[in-house]
């Protein structure tokens, strides 16, 4: 380092020495809180319930180093000493996940593509990947982002480059998927994308208002009638140049986007922040959790108190404000009021109630019943159980606060089985710990004997799913733990290592957890979600009454050239085994080219590409699907363009010319 930001040399630390700061402060962090009461307004950090043993404390210094990115850490360290851990292996009972030649999955799996802004596709329990689908991302395979529909909409969407998309949720019908859709939030930009799962690609993408970072993301359950999404920023409302100085006047929003217009219709701001969220099973409540109650942009400052808020939005009642016409309206969007202080939270019928919970907590999930809201603790080792019917009467954690289980260290998301359990991943102790959601509700808090059983994995893991674990009736079968790490799990490739998701074995919580497969995983999948294969209905063709923009179906027949003014063109033409409706078309240096493809064909899994050299233009066209791609002609010369997807014997020889002849010559 040659550049240290510090006014005095005793500033200055060597790498190790920082390091060690670092994990000081972490392992102070960790220290466990007491759960907090509502009238103890004291936010100091309370370090006299300190109670973690010495195996914790490795633990948390292996993880602080892990967290801190800058020292790497042993997985001996932080898997050594078990205590309370069971062995894999249940005997005997476990179906085989790897599935024969031929066979298919039995569930779909979506993963969120992280920085690559795709969703992944993969069949469970194989863990195959069967597909990616570019959403926020450009994808030359796919076409999209290159012809016009595609480039349009990212082009609209704030024409960026990437996003990082983290929640993939699909739609519902009576608290059940109905293979519509799925929506994915980019926490980058604040947008939020549509996928058509008809025919697996995206077809809407918002930038939604006044909003930086959405990253909790949502259907709003039983059927769908929002999606919602999470501000996780703190900004001036309009971020317009204003207060950039006075982070007091930062707003965090929650947002209520509709499904098929994906228009934004509402917005409420909140003090402190949102990170995750999720849906009770009736359409009343949406809970959200929070870090930075403290409204600092630091990160000493965000977690300085002992509780931060999760905020419980009524949505009905959000719903009669803005009908009452109880908002300002920021950028086209209302926003309706839900600070503390605001007129619209005095009373018996606050529209946010506001929850203290311990401490900076990570994730939402609302178990299948509908009744109860895990919010796990992440730098508190518990999960807080909220009961949901309660919160019609208070936001009293006296009374809502329906058990709060110590699961372990550094809890982040919970997943379930349908069968009355819990999985909660532990991001510091690497493991999956199973619990059980009754035995929660009458324990005393801070025990530990819900916990049914821990099953490590490698290393640190984020989100955790069950299959079809959002709905109101999950499978239960598998249980995937997406590790944000894999160190040593498979050949080194270099300093930027893949994920690792593992698949574990649950069999309905009847059995024991069993770890039964790594996959490493492109940087950087969040969460994913499954549904049964038989709740999707994917198209093998395109129907053209499904085109989304006007485009004519071109048959072999009507391709063909037309000019259409001084300097523009239209070529039309089909597609098939092999070979374009063309063999050659010509135009104009400078024309602007329209130029419109359809693969006429009717047969499954025949896709023609059409790749025009040193005009960076890819297609890919499904059969009885139609592209356009609008260009300027303005290099001269002799452009072979061709098929790029391997189609029949004569795949080769699919291809054909286009001549830009020079204007003056
Ligand atoms: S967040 Cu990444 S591990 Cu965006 Cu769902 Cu919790
Ligand atoms: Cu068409 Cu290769």
């Amino acid at each position: 380092m040659t550049n240290t930001p510090s006014d005095s040399d005793d500033d200055v630390l060597d790498p190790d020495a920082l390091v060690e700061r670092h994990e000081k402060e972490l392992q102070d962090l960790l220290a466990e809180v007491d759960e907090p009461t509502p009238s103890d307004d004291s936010p100091s950090l309370n370090l006299a319930g300190l109670e973690l043993d010495r195996r914790d404390f490795m633990k948390a210094g292996a993880a602080t180093g892990v967290m801190s990115g800058l020292a790497g850490c042993t997985g001996s360290l932080m898997n050594g000493g078990q205590s309370g851990s069971n062995q894999q292996s249940s005997g005997g009972s476990t179906p085989e996940h790897l599935v024969e030649p031929g066979e298919h999955d039995e569930y779909y799996g979506f993963w969120s593509g992280g920085q690559s802004g795709e969703i992944r596709v993969m069949g469970i329990p194989s863990m195959r990947v069967l597909m990616r689908i570019p959403v926020f991302n450009k994808d030359a395979s796919r076409g999209y982002g290159y012809d016009d529909e595609t480039r349009q909409m990212l082009e609209d969407a704030g024409d960026y480059t990437w996003g990082d998309n983290h929640h993939p949720v699909l739609s519902e019908t009576d608290g059940d998927y109905d293979g519509e859709y799925l929506w994915v939030n980019d926490k980058a930009n604040g947008r939020l994308a549509r996928v058509n799962l008809t025919y697996f690609e995206t077809d809407a993408i918002t930038d939604v208002p006044n909003m930086q970072a959405i990253h909790g993301c949502t259907v709003q359950s039983p059927d769908t009638k929002y999606i919602f999404g999470n501000g996780e920023f703190r900004t001036p409302l309009p971020n317009d140049g204003r207060d950039v100085h006075s982070p007091e006047n930062y707003e965090s929003l929650f947002a209520a986007i509709n499904p098929e217009t994906m228009e934004t219709e509402w917005q409420v701001k909140v003090d402190g922040n949102l990170d995750i969220v999720d849906t009770d099973k009736d359409g009343r409540w949406a809970i959200s959790s929070a870090y930075n109650s403290e409204e600092a942009v630091e990160v000493s400052g965000m977690t300085h108190d002992d509780r931060d808020y999760v905020k419980a939005f009524d949505v009905p009642a959000i719903e009669q404000a803005v009908e009452n016409g109880n908002y300002e309206e920021v950028n086209g969007v209302p926003i309706v009021d839900g600070t503390q202080e605001s007129s619209l939270n005095q009373g018996d019928n606050p529209i946010v109630r506001y929850i203290p919970t311990p401490k900076s907590p990570h994730c939402v999930e609302v178990e299948p019943n509908g009744d109860y809201a895990m919010v796990a603790g992440k730098l508190s080792p518990t999960v807080t159980m909220l009961d949901i019917d309660a919160l019609d009467e208070s936001s009293d954690p006296e009374d809502v606060v329906a058990g709060r289980p110590k699961v372990g260290l550094g809890p982040l998301h919970t997943t379930f089985d349908g069968n009355g359990h819990a999985y909660t991943s532990l991001f510091i102790d690497s493991q999956a710990v199973k619990w059980d959601i009754e035995a929660a509700v009458e324990a005393e808090n801070n025990s530990t004997e819900p916990i049914l059983e821990k099953q490590d994995v490698h290393y640190n893991p984020g989100h955790i799913q069950a299959v079809e674990a959002m709905t109101t009736d999950p499978d239960g079968e598998w249980l995937v733990s997406l590790n944000k790490l894999s160190k040593d799990r498979f050949l080194p490739v270099g300093p930027i290592h893949p994920d690792n998701d593992q698949l574990i074995h649950i069999g309905q919580g009847e059995k024991e957890m069993e770890l039964v497969a790594d996959h490493p995983a492109y940087p950087e999948p969040h969460d994913c979600v499954f549904a049964h294969k038989d709740k999707l209905d994917p198209a093998t063709t395109w129907d053209k009454s499904d085109y989304r923009t006007d485009k004519e179906f071109v048959t072999q027949q009507n391709s063909g050239v037309e000019r259409t003014g001084e300097q523009s063109v239209d070529v039309k033409m089909s597609s098939m085994r092999s070979e374009y409706g063309l063999s050659e078309f010509t135009v104009k240096e400078g024309d602007e080219v329209t130029l419109t493809v359809t693969n006429i064909e009717g047969v499954r899994d025949i896709i023609h590409g059409l790749a025009i050299p040193e005009y960076d233009i890819h297609l890919a066209i499904a059969p009885q699907d139609t592209q356009k791609v609008t260009f300027t002609a303005d290099k001269p010369g002799v452009y072979w363009f061709y098929c790029t997807y391997f189609c029949s014997a004569l795949h080769l020889e699919m291809r054909s010319r286009m001549i830009v002849e020079p204007r003056d010559g």
